[in-house]
């Protein structure tokens, strides 16, 4: 007899960040993660999370709603199913409910959990298996200040944390993301690759003007210049300058992949399990660049660790990941919520060993953060 979902839990998680992190269309001081925990039948427990950044700052759902959709419309479809089909559960998903994405993330990812945990097998088991056991894992650099960043920056690579930097831009004025931007790379020179992301917040004319100052300054990678719907203007960047253009808002899902792969895209695809709806979906989109020559890179949406676990899970199973990936959320936080943190070492992380996605919970440090 297969088992069934029986119940589904939601908490709201407040952890405070280890410094302000300045993003182009917010400050951040605490992440707030939702959890997922999912009983079913024959006692196993699937864990998931769905986190975003900022409140409504940066798309369309925020914690709140996170935690309130799953509750009122996601939860009562699969509670009382059978836990075990996957693809049987997503498309009823599907097929009720619109958007929503870090949602079913958090539902596919409670759901793989717990399968794995059944079975013996771990989440990259069940999506076909790991082909790597360490990933890495790059630094994002957003105080604010330049001097404090190079600070950190050296911190990271003396400790051998990370050797790649993400910079976040576009709050400011651009000839002042400039000059920061270029006394980074300057003080960083070879030691490290250095990148930026715009978060959408400029304008084409803008973006070709900063895309080139930065291509002159040594950056490697340019980040969703342009706001997520402007395909044809991310294609344009990308045929213009030498530097790579990365995907990110632009491309949730494999349906936006085709999209940029027919208008001629070249670069890279940021992942997420977050914008994807899950670690299936998400890769779907990873084969799709593969198969149109597209770069991969390993995104987050700056999850707590059972969301970073999950994605790991899911990138250890794509052969070659271009630009590594950025799974570096738990390390912004100041404290966790699971009994082992992932060990991160030599400039990225282990994947961690299953059952399921291998992490358990700290009931006293969950129960300390849960929002009352
Ligand atoms: C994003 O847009 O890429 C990832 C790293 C970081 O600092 O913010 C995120 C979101
Ligand atoms: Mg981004």
């Amino acid at each position: 007899m297969s088992s069934v979902i029986e119940s589904i839990e939601t908490l709201l998680v407040d952890l405070p960040t280890i410094r302000p992190h300045k993003l182009s269309m917010t400050t951040m001081a605490c992440q707030t993660m939702v959890i997922v925990r999912m009983r079913h039948s024959d006692g196993v427990e699937g864990l998931g999370e769905g986190t975003t950044i900022g409140g409504l700052a940066y798309g369309p759902e925020s914690p709140e709603s996170i935690k309130r959709n799953i509750d009122a419309y996601l939860a009562p479809l699969l509670i009382g199913q059978p836990a075990d089909n996957l693809n049987v559960l997503r498309a009823r998903m599907a097929r009720h409910t619109r958007g929503n994405m870090i949602a079913k993330s958090a539902l596919e990812t409670a759901l793989l959990d717990a399968r794995g945990k059944r079975l013996g097998l771990s989440v990259a088991d069940l999506l076909g298996g790991a082909r790597h056991a360490h990933l890495p894992v790059l630094w994002t650099l957003a105080s604010g200040d330049t001097d404090k960043d190079i600070d950190e920056a050296f911190q990271r690579l003396d400790d051998r944390r990370h050797c790649d930097f993400k910079l976040k831009i576009g709050a400011r004025d651009l000839d002042e993301d400039v000059r920061h931007v270029a006394a980074i790379k300057a003080a960083l020179g070879e030691r490290a690759s250095v990148r930026v992301d715009v978060n959408q917040a400029w304008d084409e004319a803008t973006a070709v003007r900063g895309i080139a100052a930065l291509q002159d300054a040594g950056i490697e990678l340019i980040e969703q210049a342009l706001p997520a719907r402007e395909h044809a203007g991310l294609v344009r960047l990308a045929n213009r300058f030498r530097v790579p253009m990365l995907a990110d808002e632009a491309v949730a899902d494999a349906r936006d992949g085709l999209d940029l792969a027919a208008r001629g895209f070249s670069g890279a695809f940021a992942l997420k399990i977050a914008k994807s709806g899950g670690p299936v979906a998400a890769l779907e989109l990873a084969h799709l660049a593969q198969t149109a020559g597209i770069g991969l890179y390993g995104g987050t949406l700056l999850e707590g660790t059972l969301g970073t676990a999950a994605s790991l899970h899911a990138w250890s199973t794509l052969g070659e990941l271009a630009w590594g990936t950025e799974m570096f959320g738990p390390l912004l936080l100041e404290d966790d919520i699971v009994a082992e943190p992932l060990r991160y070492h030599e400039f990225g992380v282990d994947l961690p060993a299953g059952p399921g996605l291998g992490i358990a919970l700290d009931e006293d440090k969950l129960a300390h953060y849960s929002r009352k």
